[in-house]
């Protein structure tokens, strides 16, 4: 790249840069990702330091924040409130430890205050005499603007502080943010009086203290942790973490996670712990910050451009970031249901590379409104499905058309319908329609189900496309000559399956039931039918009414498993998989009705169950006329509360919904 390019390039960088601080600390509505952000300031940074003459005064990189807003006054902070670099992989966090020894000359550990990184607003409060004085935002790092009339309105911060060895003047600096139960509880309200609610804590906390009103300021659940401070005149403790003790001492609230660690290896076994405690802490986190606790020895490392030398973010891959629309197929699933996909052009997020996006229907594509060739947030947070969030409509090509549901099948080529009011598209193709055969094979297969080990989904792919397998009944008629045809399909692979699909002959009536893939029938349904019958041949012979006295089962499903068991084809399947050998034990007959009561009510299901899985324990609340909802809200009347429950068991506190343990459920549904 030559410096013209550079220059070129950094412009337009400094151009975005701009717009986008502009948008997030000014009008407290992020154009971009947080990641979009950090990617290009990094860009920015690295051209800079290969091209020196083009840096500029005015470049992001050389200020903190935004230019400040003059609606409120300005304050002049006396030691600039500096921003942090960021460390986004380990290896840059080995790097500023190895630098932070070099400058310090120590070959031992150096001993850090690690702290969680808290996604608020950062702001500066200052005491004359151990009383409030005034508060001010960060602003672009030399100026801020005076909160001090909001600032006072929160309950944590002391306006008279308490106890000895009070600087004369103290000007600590820390995040003001909303607690995740103070926001859910915030937005159900609003959402209950028809106003617009915030899209997440940290622009909420930004628009109430940027309130001309101070009582509407005082109306909101903020919270404010210190992490350190400014000027001084006073002595202070010679550590930062004594330092941190002393804030708390006179009275000022201390994130409760800080802990002193040492060395490199402290550092990154904080960052682990805290990762793996972030969707259990009730307030929301984008990271660790790593700090020389010595102040002696951050005096001696000093500062670089606008960071100090000794303190790093190390932050949590990105849950959102920026990609672009490659194509917008449609998957067939085995129910024949057709599912938008977006292929994506592949983007790190959430910790892992991803090229699909799911669009689940076409309400949804409608609803964001994406196209080919679209600049989109994508999402993935913990083990959730990426998803598409929204589209970046100004960065949209000309010529980018609306996305039309396909009259005919990718995969078959049979008509598409859709009923009257329902969401989900469907493949009219049945088995004719390998996708909805291949499904048909994974589902039967699958661990819920029958259980074949080996058996996965490239597998039964290679197996339908080979002609080998039609359906699950034929895969008890392969051979190992048939397997061994197959590509990368070797002696030792061929016989493992053979005894695979020998063993998952010994199963049980439920699993049977449930591996068929009546539509509708989950695992607890067929639990409720096998329970009801007892035997495979009364299911089999049992007309609609006798099916409906199953509790699990309503008109519709009834009608479902009773049209299963008179199609010839599935009949003929069924005897076929009995002729090979499939077998379980007598299943116990139990036909009383269960005797939970209530259960015409909403339930949110969250966290980890131990005995039933998530999907079980919502089937069986919608058998017995409850309904499953995703997100926690007023209607809610009961939360399911699994371990590792997150965010939406912190909603349910907030809002004072009823929380069951797996054991109350249960109970509950007896
Ligand atoms: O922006 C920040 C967030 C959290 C910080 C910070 C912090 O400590 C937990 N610490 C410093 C020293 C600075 N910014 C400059």
């Amino acid at each position: 790249m030559t410096q013209a390019e550079a220059s070129a390039r950094a412009t337009q960088i400094r151009l975005l840069l701009n717009r986008y601080n502009h948008r997030y600390h000014v009008l407290d509505d992020a154009e971009v990702p947080d990641a979009e952000y950090d990617r290009l300031w990094r860009e920015l940074k690295e051209l800079e330091a290969q091209f020196p003459n083009i840096v500029v005064a005015a470049s992001p990189t050389q200020r903190v924040g935004a230019t400040p807003n003059i609606t409120f006054g300005a304050v002049r902070h006396q030691v600039p409130m500096l921003s942090l670099e960021n460390a986004f992989a380990e290896d840059e966090v080995t790097v500023f430890d190895s630098r932070v020894r070099e400058r310090l000359e120590q070959t031992g550990p150096v001993t850090y205050s690690a702290e969680p990184k808290l996604d608020g607003l950062a702001v500066s409060a200052t005491y004359l005499d151990g009383k409030f004085f005034q508060a001010a935002t960060r602003g672009d790092g030399e100026t801020g603007e005076d909160i001090t009339q909001n600032l006072k309105t929160l309950a944590t911060l002391p306006l008279k502080l308490k106890g000895v060895g009070i600087p004369r003047i103290l000007e600590v600096r820390g995040e003001v943010f909303m607690p995740l139960a103070g926001f859910a509880l915030m937005n159900a309200e609003a959402a209950a009086r028809g106003d617009k609610t915030f899209v997440n804590p940290r622009n909420a906390a930004a628009g109430s203290l940027r309130q001309l009103d101070a009582r509407v300021t005082a109306a909101r659940p903020l919270d404010f942790f210190i992490y350190g401070v400014g000027y001084v005149e006073g002595t202070l403790p010679r550590t930062h973490s004594k330092m941190l003790k002393s804030l708390q001492q006179w009275g000022f609230n201390l994130c409760p996670q800080i802990a002193v660690v040492e060395g490199v290896d402290g550092c990154l076994a904080y960052y682990r712990k805290i990762a793996g405690a972030r969707d259990s802490l009730p307030y929301q986190i984008d990271g660790v910050v790593y700090k020389v606790n010595d102040l002696e020895s951050q005096k001696k490392l000093g500062f670089i451009s606008r960071a100090p030398r000794w303190a790093i973010a190390h932050k949590f891959a990105a849950e959102e970031v920026l990609t672009r629309i490659r194509a917008i197929e449609f998957q067939v699933g085995r129910t024949g249901a057709l599912t938008p996909v977006a292929r994506l052009e592949p983007a790190f997020v959430g910790g892992v590379t991803v090229s699909n996006a799911t669009l689940h229907n076409m309400d949804e594509l409608a609803r964001k409104d994406v196209r080919v060739g679209d600049t989109v947030v994508v999402r993935r947070a913990g083990d959730v499905i990426p998803e598409v969030v929204r589209v970046l409509a100004e960065r949209r090509l000309q010529g980018a058309l609306p996305i039309q549901l396909p009259t005919q099948c990718p995969i078959c080529g049979s008509p598409v319908t859709r009923e009257a009011e329902q969401v989900v598209a469907r493949c009219t193709g049945g088995r004719l329609c390998s996708a909805q055969v291949k499904g048909e094979i994974i589902h039967f297969a699958s661990r819920r189900a029958i259980d074949v080990r080996g058996l996965g989904d490239k597998l039964v792919e290679q197996l339908v496309d080979a002609g080998l397998v039609k359906n699950p009944a034929d895969l008890f008629d392969l051979t190992r000559d048939q397997l061994l045809s197959l590509d990368r399909m070797g002696e030792k692979s061929a016989s493992n399956l053979l005894k695979q699909l020998q063993t998952a002959k010994a199963t049980t009536l439920p699993r049977f039931l449930y591996a068929q893939g009546i539509r509708d029938v989950g695992e607890a349904t067929a639990l409720g039918l096998a329970r009801h019958f007892g035997e495979l041949a009364l299911l089999r012979g049992a007309g609609e009414e006798e099916i409906q006295r199953v509790s699990e089962v309503g008109p519709i499903v009834a009608a479902h498993v009773s049209r299963y068991f008179q199609n010839a084809d599935n009949a003929q399947q069924i005897d076929r998989l009995i002729v090979a050998g499939f077998a379980w034990p007598v299943f116990e007959k139990k036909n009383t009705a269960p005797t939970g009561e209530g259960l015409d009510k909403t339930f949110v299901l969250t966290g980890t169950l131990t005995q039933l899985t998530r999907e079980a324990a919502a089937e069986m609340i919608v058998a017995r006329g409850g309904k499953v909802s995703s997100s926690v809200s007023k209607k809610t009347h009961y939360v399911v509360a699994g371990s590792d429950a997150g965010s939406k068991l912190v909603k349910a506190q907030a809002l004072g919904i009823p929380i069951l343990d797996e054991a109350a459920f249960l109970e509950l549904l007896k």
